[in-house]
Protein backbone atom coordinates (compact mmCIF):
# COMPACT_ATOMS: atom_id res chain seq x y z
CA UNK A 1 0.00 0.00 0.00
CA UNK A 2 1.55 3.67 -0.83
CA UNK A 3 2.98 5.86 1.58
CA UNK A 4 -0.01 8.37 2.46
CA UNK A 5 -2.51 5.63 3.33
CA UNK A 6 -1.30 3.98 5.85
CA UNK A 7 0.30 7.82 6.87
CA UNK A 8 -0.59 10.82 8.71
CA UNK A 9 0.14 14.70 7.33
CA UNK A 10 0.96 17.20 9.21
CA UNK A 11 0.55 20.95 7.99
CA UNK A 12 3.30 23.49 8.76
CA UNK A 13 2.35 26.89 8.62
CA UNK A 14 5.86 27.85 8.02
CA UNK A 15 5.55 32.06 8.91
CA UNK A 16 4.34 30.62 12.42
CA UNK A 17 6.23 27.10 13.07
CA UNK A 18 9.82 28.19 14.90
CA UNK A 19 11.96 31.41 14.42
CA UNK A 20 15.60 30.43 13.52
CA UNK A 21 16.69 34.18 13.38
CA UNK A 22 14.64 36.21 15.59
CA UNK A 23 13.07 38.24 13.12
CA UNK A 24 10.03 37.23 14.62
CA UNK A 25 9.00 34.88 11.59
CA UNK A 26 9.02 31.54 11.62
CA UNK A 27 11.65 29.95 8.49
CA UNK A 28 13.00 26.74 7.06
CA UNK A 29 15.87 26.60 9.58
CA UNK A 30 13.51 26.68 12.39
CA UNK A 31 11.19 23.73 10.44
CA UNK A 32 14.63 21.77 10.61
CA UNK A 33 15.55 22.49 14.11
CA UNK A 34 12.43 21.14 15.04
CA UNK A 35 11.57 17.91 12.99
CA UNK A 36 12.07 15.41 16.07
CA UNK A 37 8.91 16.73 16.76
CA UNK A 38 7.65 15.08 13.75
CA UNK A 39 9.27 11.91 13.61
CA UNK A 40 12.94 10.36 14.21
CA UNK A 41 13.13 10.21 17.89
CA UNK A 42 11.72 8.22 20.34
CA UNK A 43 9.48 11.34 21.79
CA UNK A 44 8.12 12.38 18.08
CA UNK A 45 4.97 12.00 16.92
CA UNK A 46 5.48 9.93 14.62
CA UNK A 47 4.14 11.70 11.45
CA UNK A 48 4.72 10.17 7.99
CA UNK A 49 4.75 13.74 5.80
CA UNK A 50 4.78 17.52 6.37
CA UNK A 51 3.07 19.85 3.80
CA UNK A 52 4.72 23.49 4.23
CA UNK A 53 1.88 26.22 3.29
CA UNK A 54 3.71 28.16 0.52
CA UNK A 55 7.71 29.22 0.92
CA UNK A 56 7.58 31.09 -2.13
CA UNK A 57 9.14 34.83 -2.67
CA UNK A 58 6.00 36.55 -2.19
CA UNK A 59 4.63 40.45 -1.44
CA UNK A 60 2.61 38.41 1.54
CA UNK A 61 -0.49 39.88 0.53
CA UNK A 62 -2.10 36.70 1.07
CA UNK A 63 0.99 35.52 3.01
CA UNK A 64 2.44 33.37 0.55
CA UNK A 65 -0.67 32.70 -1.25
CA UNK A 66 0.48 35.31 -3.69
CA UNK A 67 3.14 33.83 -5.12
CA UNK A 68 6.37 35.85 -7.33
CA UNK A 69 8.51 33.63 -7.96
CA UNK A 70 7.83 29.92 -8.32
CA UNK A 71 11.23 28.26 -8.40
CA UNK A 72 12.60 30.11 -5.23
CA UNK A 73 12.60 30.35 -1.43
CA UNK A 74 11.04 34.02 -0.10
CA UNK A 75 14.28 35.43 2.00
CA UNK A 76 12.08 35.44 4.92
CA UNK A 77 12.41 31.77 5.17
CA UNK A 78 15.42 31.00 3.58
CA UNK A 79 17.09 30.27 0.50
CA UNK A 80 16.95 27.13 -1.82
CA UNK A 81 20.26 25.43 -0.12
CA UNK A 82 18.20 25.47 3.10
CA UNK A 83 15.25 23.98 1.70
CA UNK A 84 17.24 21.41 -0.27
CA UNK A 85 19.00 20.37 3.56
CA UNK A 86 15.16 20.78 4.97
CA UNK A 87 14.24 17.91 2.62
CA UNK A 88 17.58 15.89 2.94
CA UNK A 89 16.90 15.81 6.77
CA UNK A 90 13.22 15.20 6.56
CA UNK A 91 14.12 12.28 4.40
CA UNK A 92 16.90 10.96 6.28
CA UNK A 93 13.90 10.33 8.96
CA UNK A 94 11.52 9.01 6.30
CA UNK A 95 9.39 11.93 6.64
CA UNK A 96 8.13 12.88 3.32
CA UNK A 97 7.74 16.45 2.23
CA UNK A 98 4.90 18.34 0.53
CA UNK A 99 5.18 21.60 -0.82
CA UNK A 100 1.80 24.06 -1.68
CA UNK A 101 1.80 24.64 -5.24
CA UNK A 102 -0.86 27.40 -6.01
CA UNK A 103 -1.72 26.78 -9.84
CA UNK A 104 -5.08 29.17 -9.82
CA UNK A 105 -2.78 32.61 -9.34
CA UNK A 106 -0.05 34.35 -9.43
CA UNK A 107 0.94 37.52 -7.17
CA UNK A 108 0.14 40.95 -9.11
CA UNK A 109 4.11 41.58 -8.71
CA UNK A 110 5.22 38.00 -10.51
CA UNK A 111 6.67 39.22 -13.75
CA UNK A 112 3.95 37.01 -15.68
CA UNK A 113 1.65 39.06 -14.59
CA UNK A 114 3.32 42.83 -14.90
CA UNK A 115 4.19 41.81 -18.37
CA UNK A 116 0.60 40.85 -19.12
CA UNK A 117 -0.30 44.50 -18.48
CA UNK A 118 2.11 46.08 -20.30
CA UNK A 119 -0.17 46.50 -22.81
CA UNK A 120 -3.63 44.46 -24.62
CA UNK A 121 -0.90 42.88 -27.12
CA UNK A 122 1.57 42.21 -24.61
CA UNK A 123 2.96 37.99 -25.50
CA UNK A 124 1.97 37.23 -21.88
CA UNK A 125 -1.42 39.06 -22.16
CA UNK A 126 -3.71 35.86 -22.41
CA UNK A 127 -1.77 34.27 -19.10
CA UNK A 128 -4.49 35.76 -17.45
CA UNK A 129 -8.17 36.32 -17.70
CA UNK A 130 -9.12 39.64 -19.21
CA UNK A 131 -12.70 41.79 -20.09
CA UNK A 132 -13.68 44.67 -20.93
CA UNK A 133 -15.93 46.85 -18.82
CA UNK A 134 -19.43 46.15 -19.36
CA UNK A 135 -20.95 49.51 -20.96
CA UNK A 136 -21.95 51.08 -18.72
CA UNK A 137 -18.18 50.73 -17.10
CA UNK A 138 -18.87 48.57 -14.30
CA UNK A 139 -17.16 45.38 -13.87
CA UNK A 140 -17.92 42.44 -17.13
CA UNK A 141 -20.29 39.90 -14.51
CA UNK A 142 -20.94 39.78 -11.38
CA UNK A 143 -18.61 37.61 -10.14
CA UNK A 144 -17.52 37.72 -6.29
CA UNK A 145 -13.99 37.22 -4.84
CA UNK A 146 -13.78 34.33 -2.32
CA UNK A 147 -13.12 37.02 0.10
CA UNK A 148 -15.77 39.50 -0.54
CA UNK A 149 -16.36 42.48 -3.04
CA UNK A 150 -16.19 42.40 -6.70
CA UNK A 151 -13.95 39.49 -8.48
CA UNK A 152 -12.73 42.10 -11.13
CA UNK A 153 -10.27 44.89 -10.80
CA UNK A 154 -10.01 47.44 -13.52
CA UNK A 155 -6.22 47.93 -15.22
CA UNK A 156 -5.99 51.53 -15.81
CA UNK A 157 -3.89 51.59 -17.99
CA UNK A 158 -5.03 48.99 -20.38
CA UNK A 159 -8.61 49.83 -19.94
CA UNK A 160 -9.15 46.16 -19.24
CA UNK A 161 -10.71 44.59 -15.80
CA UNK A 162 -8.53 40.94 -14.66
CA UNK A 163 -9.99 38.38 -12.77
CA UNK A 164 -9.04 37.64 -9.36
CA UNK A 165 -11.28 34.49 -7.35
CA UNK A 166 -9.14 36.18 -3.70
CA UNK A 167 -7.57 39.50 -3.46
CA UNK A 168 -7.00 41.78 -6.25
CA UNK A 169 -3.21 41.20 -5.30
CA UNK A 170 -3.80 37.99 -6.80
CA UNK A 171 -4.56 37.63 -10.61
CA UNK A 172 -5.77 34.39 -11.35
CA UNK A 173 -4.29 32.60 -14.64
CA UNK A 174 -5.75 31.42 -17.75
CA UNK A 175 -5.83 27.38 -17.34
CA UNK A 176 -7.72 27.55 -21.06
CA UNK A 177 -3.90 28.62 -22.49
CA UNK A 178 -2.18 25.76 -22.65
CA UNK A 179 1.11 28.06 -22.09
CA UNK A 180 0.05 28.13 -18.68
CA UNK A 181 -0.64 24.27 -18.01
CA UNK A 182 3.03 23.96 -19.89
CA UNK A 183 4.63 27.01 -17.08
CA UNK A 184 3.00 25.37 -13.89
CA UNK A 185 4.31 21.55 -15.16
CA UNK A 186 7.88 22.78 -14.88
CA UNK A 187 7.38 24.32 -11.68
CA UNK A 188 6.05 21.04 -10.30
CA UNK A 189 9.06 19.72 -11.89
CA UNK A 190 11.15 21.76 -10.96
CA UNK A 191 10.53 21.11 -7.01
CA UNK A 192 10.41 17.15 -7.76
CA UNK A 193 13.88 17.22 -8.97
CA UNK A 194 14.80 18.88 -5.40
CA UNK A 195 13.30 15.78 -4.16
CA UNK A 196 9.85 16.97 -2.77
CA UNK A 197 7.07 14.08 -2.40
CA UNK A 198 4.46 15.90 -3.59
CA UNK A 199 2.30 18.51 -3.52
CA UNK A 200 -1.31 20.02 -1.54
CA UNK A 201 -2.95 21.66 -4.92
CA UNK A 202 -4.64 24.93 -3.91
CA UNK A 203 -7.93 26.43 -4.76
CA UNK A 204 -8.54 24.27 -7.42
CA UNK A 205 -11.81 24.31 -7.71
CA UNK A 206 -11.06 28.18 -8.84
CA UNK A 207 -9.34 27.14 -11.35
CA UNK A 208 -12.02 27.02 -14.40
CA UNK A 209 -14.59 29.60 -14.91
CA UNK A 210 -17.08 29.60 -17.61
CA UNK A 211 -16.17 31.17 -21.17
CA UNK A 212 -19.07 33.19 -21.66
CA UNK A 213 -18.59 34.69 -18.13
CA UNK A 214 -22.58 34.59 -17.21
CA UNK A 215 -23.60 36.18 -14.27
CA UNK A 216 -23.56 33.74 -10.84
CA UNK A 217 -27.63 33.50 -9.53
CA UNK A 218 -28.33 34.72 -5.64
CA UNK A 219 -27.57 31.55 -3.66
CA UNK A 220 -31.77 30.65 -2.63
CA UNK A 221 -32.48 27.69 -1.51
CA UNK A 222 -29.59 25.39 -2.28
CA UNK A 223 -28.96 22.58 0.15
CA UNK A 224 -26.98 22.83 2.64
CA UNK A 225 -23.13 22.83 2.79
CA UNK A 226 -22.52 24.16 -0.44
CA UNK A 227 -20.54 27.45 0.08
CA UNK A 228 -21.89 30.76 -0.99
CA UNK A 229 -19.93 33.77 -1.91
CA UNK A 230 -19.58 36.30 0.48
CA UNK A 231 -22.41 38.35 -0.57
CA UNK A 232 -24.77 35.13 -0.93
CA UNK A 233 -24.13 34.23 -4.34
CA UNK A 234 -24.17 30.78 -5.85
CA UNK A 235 -20.40 30.22 -7.45
CA UNK A 236 -22.35 28.07 -10.24
CA UNK A 237 -19.61 29.62 -12.97
CA UNK A 238 -16.49 30.66 -11.84
CA UNK A 239 -16.07 28.03 -9.04
CA UNK A 240 -16.30 23.65 -9.31
CA UNK A 241 -17.12 23.85 -13.28
CA UNK A 242 -16.58 20.32 -14.90
CA UNK A 243 -13.63 21.28 -16.76
CA UNK A 244 -11.59 21.37 -13.36
CA UNK A 245 -10.56 18.08 -14.13
CA UNK A 246 -8.69 18.73 -17.07
CA UNK A 247 -6.42 21.11 -15.26
CA UNK A 248 -5.96 17.99 -12.32
CA UNK A 249 -5.23 15.58 -15.05
CA UNK A 250 -2.40 18.47 -16.76
CA UNK A 251 -1.13 18.68 -12.88
CA UNK A 252 -1.10 14.71 -12.72
CA UNK A 253 0.63 14.14 -15.70
CA UNK A 254 3.24 16.82 -15.46
CA UNK A 255 4.03 15.33 -12.22
CA UNK A 256 4.13 12.19 -13.09
CA UNK A 257 6.54 12.58 -15.79
CA UNK A 258 8.57 13.96 -13.57
CA UNK A 259 8.52 11.77 -10.50
CA UNK A 260 5.87 9.08 -10.87
CA UNK A 261 4.30 8.34 -7.46
CA UNK A 262 4.29 11.64 -6.37
CA UNK A 263 1.54 12.66 -4.04
CA UNK A 264 -1.44 15.14 -5.02
CA UNK A 265 -3.70 16.29 -2.45
CA UNK A 266 -6.37 18.84 -3.16
CA UNK A 267 -8.37 21.52 -1.71
CA UNK A 268 -11.73 22.25 -3.37
CA UNK A 269 -14.37 24.11 -1.09
CA UNK A 270 -17.19 21.60 -1.97
CA UNK A 271 -19.77 19.40 -0.72
CA UNK A 272 -17.85 15.60 -1.01
CA UNK A 273 -20.74 14.29 -3.35
CA UNK A 274 -18.99 16.32 -5.87
CA UNK A 275 -15.06 15.91 -4.77
CA UNK A 276 -15.43 12.74 -7.22
CA UNK A 277 -14.56 15.22 -9.84
CA UNK A 278 -11.48 15.62 -8.66
CA UNK A 279 -10.28 12.22 -7.70
CA UNK A 280 -11.05 11.02 -11.97
CA UNK A 281 -12.53 7.50 -12.91
CA UNK A 282 -9.28 5.75 -12.24
CA UNK A 283 -6.72 5.68 -9.26
CA UNK A 284 -3.36 7.45 -10.49
CA UNK A 285 -5.42 9.87 -13.26
CA UNK A 286 -6.16 13.30 -10.92
CA UNK A 287 -5.74 13.91 -7.42
CA UNK A 288 -4.67 10.86 -4.82
CA UNK A 289 -6.53 12.78 -2.45
CA UNK A 290 -8.65 15.57 -1.70
CA UNK A 291 -10.01 17.18 1.57
CA UNK A 292 -13.35 16.37 2.77
CA UNK A 293 -14.44 19.78 4.21
CA UNK A 294 -18.44 18.05 4.73
CA UNK A 295 -16.10 16.76 7.85
CA UNK A 296 -14.10 20.01 8.39
CA UNK A 297 -16.66 22.16 8.47
CA UNK A 298 -19.15 19.76 10.52
CA UNK A 299 -20.12 20.57 14.48
CA UNK A 300 -19.58 18.51 17.01
CA UNK A 301 -22.67 16.51 16.45
CA UNK A 302 -22.74 12.71 16.32
CA UNK A 303 -25.40 12.66 13.58
CA UNK A 304 -23.53 15.15 11.59
CA UNK A 305 -20.47 13.84 11.61
CA UNK A 306 -21.77 10.69 10.90
CA UNK A 307 -23.11 11.90 7.56
CA UNK A 308 -19.98 13.36 6.88
CA UNK A 309 -18.14 10.13 7.15
CA UNK A 310 -20.34 8.25 5.50
CA UNK A 311 -21.19 11.04 2.80
CA UNK A 312 -17.50 10.57 1.85
CA UNK A 313 -17.60 6.84 2.21
CA UNK A 314 -20.46 6.74 0.05
CA UNK A 315 -19.74 9.12 -2.58
CA UNK A 316 -15.71 8.82 -3.40
CA UNK A 317 -14.95 6.53 -6.58
CA UNK A 318 -14.25 2.86 -5.17
CA UNK A 319 -10.95 3.61 -6.47
CA UNK A 320 -10.55 6.77 -3.93
CA UNK A 321 -9.58 7.20 -0.15
CA UNK A 322 -10.61 9.99 2.05
CA UNK A 323 -8.53 12.49 3.73
CA UNK A 324 -9.71 14.74 6.60
CA UNK A 325 -8.65 17.16 9.09
CA UNK A 326 -10.53 19.13 11.54
CA UNK A 327 -8.23 22.22 11.27
CA UNK A 328 -6.02 24.25 8.58
CA UNK A 329 -4.74 27.66 8.47
CA UNK A 330 -7.95 28.52 7.07
CA UNK A 331 -10.93 28.12 9.66
CA UNK A 332 -11.20 28.65 13.40
CA UNK A 333 -9.22 25.28 14.98
CA UNK A 334 -11.56 22.94 16.51
CA UNK A 335 -9.85 22.80 19.86
CA UNK A 336 -12.04 26.27 19.90
CA UNK A 337 -14.83 25.65 18.08
CA UNK A 338 -15.85 22.31 19.52
CA UNK A 339 -14.02 23.40 23.34
CA UNK A 340 -10.66 21.60 24.81
CA UNK A 341 -13.10 19.23 26.73
CA UNK A 342 -12.93 17.40 22.93
CA UNK A 343 -9.71 17.03 22.43
CA UNK A 344 -8.66 13.73 22.57
CA UNK A 345 -11.99 12.47 21.53
CA UNK A 346 -11.60 14.34 18.34
CA UNK A 347 -7.91 13.17 18.05
CA UNK A 348 -9.42 9.89 18.29
CA UNK A 349 -11.75 9.92 15.73
CA UNK A 350 -9.63 11.33 13.11
CA UNK A 351 -6.96 8.83 13.84
CA UNK A 352 -9.29 5.84 13.42
CA UNK A 353 -11.27 6.77 10.34
CA UNK A 354 -10.46 4.78 7.53
CA UNK A 355 -8.41 7.72 4.92
CA UNK A 356 -5.76 9.77 5.40
CA UNK A 357 -5.21 12.20 8.57
CA UNK A 358 -3.96 15.53 8.45
CA UNK A 359 -3.20 17.57 11.69
CA UNK A 360 -2.46 21.33 11.78
CA UNK A 361 0.26 22.21 13.78
CA UNK A 362 -0.35 23.30 17.49
CA UNK A 363 -3.64 20.70 17.90
CA UNK A 364 -1.49 17.81 19.34
CA UNK A 365 -0.82 20.09 21.94
CA UNK A 366 -4.12 21.39 22.32
CA UNK A 367 -3.37 25.26 20.76
CA UNK A 368 -6.66 27.45 20.37
CA UNK A 369 -7.10 30.32 18.83
CA UNK A 370 -5.76 33.92 20.38
CA UNK A 371 -8.32 36.31 20.14
CA UNK A 372 -6.26 39.31 18.56
CA UNK A 373 -5.98 42.88 20.18
CA UNK A 374 -7.33 44.79 17.10
CA UNK A 375 -4.68 44.90 14.31
CA UNK A 376 -5.46 42.53 12.03
CA UNK A 377 -2.78 41.25 9.67
CA UNK A 378 -5.25 38.79 7.49
CA UNK A 379 -7.40 41.28 5.88
CA UNK A 380 -9.80 37.97 5.64
CA UNK A 381 -9.54 37.32 9.37
CA UNK A 382 -7.84 34.18 9.82
CA UNK A 383 -4.88 35.48 12.38
CA UNK A 384 -6.75 33.67 15.14
CA UNK A 385 -6.11 30.03 13.97
CA UNK A 386 -2.18 30.99 12.53
CA UNK A 387 -0.48 32.11 15.81
CA UNK A 388 3.14 30.66 16.74
CA UNK A 389 3.47 27.34 17.81
CA UNK A 390 3.68 27.06 21.33
CA UNK A 391 6.96 24.91 21.76
CA UNK A 392 7.75 26.11 25.67
CA UNK A 393 5.89 28.22 28.48
CA UNK A 394 8.01 31.51 28.40
CA UNK A 395 7.84 34.60 26.64
CA UNK A 396 8.01 34.23 22.54
CA UNK A 397 6.38 30.43 23.44
CA UNK A 398 10.14 29.51 22.02
CA UNK A 399 8.74 30.29 18.91
CA UNK A 400 10.63 33.38 18.50
CA UNK A 401 13.50 35.38 20.64
CA UNK A 402 12.18 38.23 19.10
CA UNK A 403 9.16 40.24 18.44
CA UNK A 404 6.47 37.15 17.30
CA UNK A 405 4.78 38.28 14.29
CA UNK A 406 1.07 37.58 15.74
CA UNK A 407 1.01 37.20 19.20
CA UNK A 408 1.39 33.94 21.34
CA UNK A 409 -1.33 32.06 22.89
CA UNK A 410 -1.81 30.82 25.84
CA UNK A 411 1.52 28.54 26.72
CA UNK A 412 0.78 27.65 30.10
CA UNK A 413 -0.04 23.90 29.32
CA UNK A 414 -0.69 23.83 25.48
CA UNK A 415 3.52 23.53 25.25
CA UNK A 416 5.57 21.04 23.55
CA UNK A 417 8.25 20.99 26.32
CA UNK A 418 5.29 20.39 28.99
CA UNK A 419 3.81 17.25 27.24
CA UNK A 420 6.72 15.73 25.51
CA UNK A 421 7.71 13.22 28.49
CA UNK A 422 4.52 13.54 29.85
CA UNK A 423 2.12 10.34 29.27
CA UNK A 424 -0.83 11.82 30.29
CA UNK A 425 -0.87 15.01 27.70
CA UNK A 426 -2.48 15.31 24.75
CA UNK A 427 0.47 15.41 22.67
CA UNK A 428 1.37 11.65 24.42
CA UNK A 429 -2.13 10.49 23.38
CA UNK A 430 -1.63 11.55 19.65
CA UNK A 431 1.50 9.70 19.71
CA UNK A 432 0.10 6.83 20.85
CA UNK A 433 -2.80 6.87 18.31
CA UNK A 434 -0.66 7.81 15.58
CA UNK A 435 1.66 4.54 16.62
CA UNK A 436 -1.72 2.45 17.15
CA UNK A 437 -2.30 3.40 13.58
CA UNK A 438 0.56 2.60 12.07
CA UNK A 439 0.41 -0.94 13.78
CA UNK A 440 -3.10 -2.32 13.19
CA UNK A 441 -3.75 -3.36 9.90
CA UNK A 442 -7.13 -2.52 10.85
CA UNK A 443 -6.89 1.06 11.37
CA UNK A 444 -4.40 1.50 8.68
CA UNK A 445 -6.38 -0.36 5.45
CA UNK A 446 -9.22 -2.13 7.18
CA UNK A 447 -12.89 -1.71 5.96
CA UNK A 448 -15.58 0.72 7.91
CA UNK A 449 -18.45 0.51 8.12
CA UNK A 450 -20.52 2.86 10.76
CA UNK A 451 -23.23 1.11 13.55
CA UNK A 452 -26.61 2.43 13.30
CA UNK A 453 -26.97 4.21 16.70
CA UNK A 454 -30.01 5.76 17.28
CA UNK A 455 -30.33 9.33 16.69
CA UNK A 456 -29.82 11.56 19.56
CA UNK A 457 -27.73 9.37 21.17
CA UNK A 458 -24.53 11.77 20.63
CA UNK A 459 -22.37 8.83 19.70
CA UNK A 460 -20.60 7.72 16.34
CA UNK A 461 -19.58 4.17 16.31
CA UNK A 462 -17.91 2.00 14.06
CA UNK A 463 -16.05 -1.14 12.98
CA UNK A 464 -12.38 -1.29 11.52
CA UNK A 465 -12.01 -4.63 10.30
CA UNK A 466 -8.81 -6.59 8.34
CA UNK A 467 -8.20 -9.98 8.22
CA UNK A 468 -7.55 -11.32 11.74
CA UNK A 469 -8.07 -7.70 13.28
CA UNK A 470 -11.88 -6.30 14.38
CA UNK A 471 -11.98 -3.08 15.88
CA UNK A 472 -14.66 -1.12 17.46
CA UNK A 473 -14.24 2.52 17.34
CA UNK A 474 -16.96 4.41 19.71
CA UNK A 475 -16.68 8.18 20.15
CA UNK A 476 -19.27 10.36 22.55
CA UNK A 477 -19.52 13.64 21.43
CA UNK A 478 -22.08 14.08 24.18
CA UNK A 479 -21.39 16.56 27.01
CA UNK A 480 -23.09 14.00 29.49
CA UNK A 481 -22.26 10.72 30.71
CA UNK A 482 -24.27 7.93 28.50
CA UNK A 483 -24.81 4.10 27.96
CA UNK A 484 -25.19 2.53 24.41
CA UNK A 485 -25.95 -0.67 23.21
CA UNK A 486 -23.81 -1.47 20.56
CA UNK A 487 -25.01 -4.93 19.72
CA UNK A 488 -27.78 -3.78 18.88
CA UNK A 489 -26.10 -0.88 16.61
CA UNK A 490 -24.29 -3.79 14.95
CA UNK A 491 -27.80 -5.64 14.30
CA UNK A 492 -26.16 -8.83 16.44
CA UNK A 493 -22.79 -8.58 14.17
CA UNK A 494 -20.31 -8.64 17.38
CA UNK A 495 -20.11 -9.85 20.10
CA UNK A 496 -21.62 -8.42 23.74
CA UNK A 497 -17.78 -7.86 25.36
CA UNK A 498 -14.56 -6.50 23.92
CA UNK A 499 -11.16 -5.18 25.57
CA UNK A 500 -10.18 -1.74 25.66
CA UNK A 501 -7.16 -0.69 23.29
CA UNK A 502 -7.27 2.82 23.89
CA UNK A 503 -9.48 5.39 25.71
CA UNK A 504 -9.45 9.03 26.52
CA UNK A 505 -10.35 8.38 29.83
CA UNK A 506 -7.44 7.95 32.44
CA UNK A 507 -9.92 6.40 34.96
CA UNK A 508 -9.48 3.14 31.85
CA UNK A 509 -6.59 0.93 32.02
CA UNK A 510 -5.56 -1.01 28.60
CA UNK A 511 -7.09 -4.57 28.18
CA UNK A 512 -9.71 -3.48 30.58
CA UNK A 513 -13.30 -6.01 29.76
CA UNK A 514 -15.89 -3.82 28.78
CA UNK A 515 -19.59 -4.41 27.89
CA UNK A 516 -20.57 -3.31 24.35
CA UNK A 517 -23.94 -4.30 24.90
CA UNK A 518 -24.48 -2.00 27.42
CA UNK A 519 -21.44 0.45 27.42
CA UNK A 520 -21.32 3.66 29.93
CA UNK A 521 -19.19 6.02 28.11
CA UNK A 522 -18.40 9.18 30.10
CA UNK A 523 -18.86 12.67 28.41
CA UNK A 524 -17.10 12.92 25.07
CA UNK A 525 -15.41 10.12 26.15
CA UNK A 526 -13.60 7.85 22.76
CA UNK A 527 -12.69 4.55 22.34
CA UNK A 528 -10.88 1.77 20.85
CA UNK A 529 -12.28 -1.67 21.49
CA UNK A 530 -10.83 -5.31 20.69
CA UNK A 531 -13.67 -7.62 19.74
O1 LIG B 1 -8.04 28.64 0.20
C1 LIG B 1 -9.07 28.46 -0.72
C2 LIG B 1 -10.36 28.95 -0.30
O2 LIG B 1 -11.36 28.59 -0.90
C3 LIG B 1 -10.44 29.97 0.81
O3 LIG B 1 -11.11 31.06 0.30
C4 LIG B 1 -11.19 29.51 1.96
O4 LIG B 1 -12.53 29.31 1.58
C5 LIG B 1 -11.18 30.57 3.04
O5 LIG B 1 -9.87 30.89 3.33
C6 LIG B 1 -11.84 30.05 4.28
O6 LIG B 1 -11.71 31.02 5.27
C7 LIG B 1 -6.73 28.58 -0.29
C8 LIG B 1 -5.74 28.76 0.84
O7 LIG B 1 -5.86 27.71 1.75
C9 LIG B 1 -5.93 30.11 1.46
O8 LIG B 1 -5.09 30.32 2.56
C10 LIG B 1 -5.64 31.14 0.40
O9 LIG B 1 -5.91 32.43 0.91
C11 LIG B 1 -6.48 30.91 -0.86
O10 LIG B 1 -6.49 29.55 -1.28
C12 LIG B 1 -5.92 31.70 -2.01
O11 LIG B 1 -4.72 31.14 -2.44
Amino acid sequence: MTWWRFGVLYQIYPRSFADSDGDGVGDLAGIIAHLDHLRGSPRSLGVDGLWLSPIYPSPQADYGYDISDHCAVDPLYGDLATFDRLVAEAHARDLRVLLDLVPGHTSAEHPWFREARMSRAAPRREWYIWADPAPDGRPPNNWESAFGGPAWTLDEATEQYYLHSFYPEQPDLNWRNPAVRRALGEVTAFWLARGVDGFRVDAIDRSMKDPLLRDNPAGVGVAAGVPLSPGGQLPLWNKGRPETLDVVRALRQAADVARPGTLLLGEAYVPVDRLGRYLGERAGEAFDLAFDFDFLLSPWDADRLRLAVEGSEAHLPPHAWACRAFSNHDNPRHATRYGAAVNRAAALLLLTLRGTPVLYMGEEIGMEDVRLPGDARDRAGRDSQRTPMQWQDIPGGGFTAGQPWLPVGDTSAANVAAQRDDPGSLLAFYRRLIAERHSSEALGSGTQRMLDTARGDGVVAFLRESEGERLLVVVSCAGRGATVDLVAAARGRIPPEGRVRVSTDGDRSDAERVSVASLALAPNEGLIVEL
